[in-house]
């Protein structure tokens, strides 16, 4: 996945014709377009097809399945065009080492704990075990909340350098993109306050600054 802005958009849009005209608003200023159920269950799979047509797409699945339907999810997901899938962390080495295998090219990123309140009573307990199974696995990296940026830092110590993190949370359920890319995320993932606002490009163009300030600071 390019790595130019650091942001990607998470298009929870439900209707086809509005989320096609915010991803045609905002395609060239993202590195890249995260689709998840909403979309796909109201517009069907082929949206994966007509967005790869103008971002790199992430097909956020958190697909927690035995190693077969892991595969046949993944595989279903590449051939449409997704450029990544999203799998749950938490199903163990078997079903991990099956979405990478199926993915080809393609990257897994792997959930080990989610950005809302209740990812802290169970997974979050266990995140850091669960990053160094799947980074074992073959993993591209990791969704690591930008709700709590000491998480972010906690993942990107037992991955190392190398492996990438998306930071969801930011916007509407309270986290900072920079703070995010701050505590070591490489993309900041955003979805209703951008998709949702009355000017998605001027919304993306504000996260896009905050993320700048980052940068400059190294
Ligand atoms: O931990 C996670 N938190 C999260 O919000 C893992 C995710 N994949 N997401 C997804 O990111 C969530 O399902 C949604 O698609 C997006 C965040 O959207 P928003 O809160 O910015 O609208």
């Amino acid at each position: 996945m390019r790595k130019d802005s650091r942001l990607v958009l998470a298009l929870d849009e439900t209707d086809g014709a509005k989320a096609m005209a915010v991803a045609k608003e905002v395609g060239d200023i993202v590195d890249a377009i995260k689709i998840n159920w909403p979309l796909v269950l109201s517009e069907g799979p082929q949206m994966i097809t007509r967005l790869a047509d103008m971002s790199e797409v992430i097909c956020d699945f958190k697909v927690a399945d035995i190693p077969n339907t892991v595969r046949l999810i993944v595989e279903n997901s590449v051939s449409r065009g997704a450029s990544a899938v999203i799998v749950h962390a938490f199903t163990g080495d078997d079903s991990l080492r099956a979405a990478v295998e199926a993915a080809g090219d393609a990257e897994i990123y792997a959930v080990t704990e989610m950005s809302h309140p209740g990812a802290k009573k169970f997974t979050a307990l266990h995140a850091e075990e669960m990053a160094i199974m799947a980074s074992e696995c073959g993993a591209t990296g990791f969704i690591a909340p930008a709700t709590r940026p000491d998480r972010i830092s906690a993942i990107r110590a037992v991955i190392g350098p190398d492996k990438k993190i998306l930071s969801p949370g930011v916007g509407a359920q309270g986290g900072k993109a920079s703070d995010a890319i701050r505590a070591g995320a490489d993309y900041a993932i955003v979805g209703r306050a951008i998709y949702g606002s009355d000017d998605p490009r001027k919304a993306a163009e504000s996260f896009l600054d905050d993320i700048r300030t980052v940068n400059r600071a190294g």
